[in-house]
């Protein structure tokens, strides 16, 4: 995909230079500003990497309500390590977006499930103020329990299998822990920033950011719930895509 959008864009800077070139004297370089039309199609993506060997999964120890849920012995892993030591459920977002700019979420927030007694997702983002919906899948109670350190502290129960409840953190967090005090081993994170400028790393670590950002300096960082943050400061030039490369764990 970056390559097509590198030849795109290399396509688009001839087509100009070859019209300009029928107005004018020709030039033997283009400022590169010049060439592209618009900010909005530059994108941000790269790749989060794993650094050293990752400890190997645990089992969960489920109560046995949440035992009845699964036929087979339920793990976790600190850190999920795919392809190339891509690794998943990292939050990405950037900073120093400027007000207003990306203020509008990309479609509906993601749903916080509650599934065998596991939260799906377990890394997920959601914009300062946008509703997101939590559910409970399961046929048993789980309590959801917010634990902000910027935000509003929220606790509730869901005892009804398919009950939805929705809820919003009005302040910037990242990351903000939810967990079930009936289920320890429950654990999810969200991201709440306030742009639309954020994403998850897939399987194999890889994220792309919301077209939309205005050329400029950014701080670009990745947080894991186990693996802490990385930062670096990329520079967003109109119509490019210079995939971003970061690692973790931070020391
Ligand atoms: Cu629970």
């Amino acid at each position: 995909m970056g390559k097509g959008f590198r030849k795109l864009a290399t396509i688009g800077a001839l087509l100009v230079l070859v019209s300009g070139c029928k107005r004018e004297a020709p030039q033997a370089t283009a400022p590169t500003n010049a060439v592209v039309a618009s900010g909005n199609d530059a994108l941000v993506s790269g790749r989060v990497i794993f650094k050293g060997t990752p400890p190997p999964p645990r089992v969960i120890s489920l109560d046995a309500n949440c035992g009845k849920l699964h036929t087979n012995a339920v793990t976790e892993a600190d850190f999920r390590v795919g392809e190339g030591g891509g690794l998943a459920e990292v939050f990405v977002y950037l900073q120093g977006v400027p007000e207003g700019v990306g203020g509008t979420p990309e479609g509906e927030a993601q749903t916080l499930d509650q599934q065998g007694c596991l939260y799906t997702p377990k890394v997920f983002g959601v914009m300062v103020n946008q509703k997101f919906k939590i559910r409970n899948s399961d046929p048993l109670m789980h309590n959801v329990h917010a634990v902000p350190k910027a935000n509003t502290e929220f606790n509730f129960a869901q005892p009804i299998q398919g009950q939805v409840n929705e809820r919003a953190f009005s302040k910037p967090e990242v990351l903000l822990r939810i967990k079930c005090d009936v289920h320890q081993w429950m654990n999810a994170y969200v991201g709440v920033v306030p742009h639309k400028f954020f994403a998850v790393t897939d399987n194999d670590g890889r994220f792309a950011l919301p077209k939309g950002l205005p050329p400029g300096k950014y701080m670009i960082e990745a947080v894991h719930p186990k693996g802490g943050r990385v930062a670096q400061e990329i520079t967003v030039v109109a119509g490019e895509n210079k995939p971003v490369e970061l690692t973790l764990p931070s020391q």
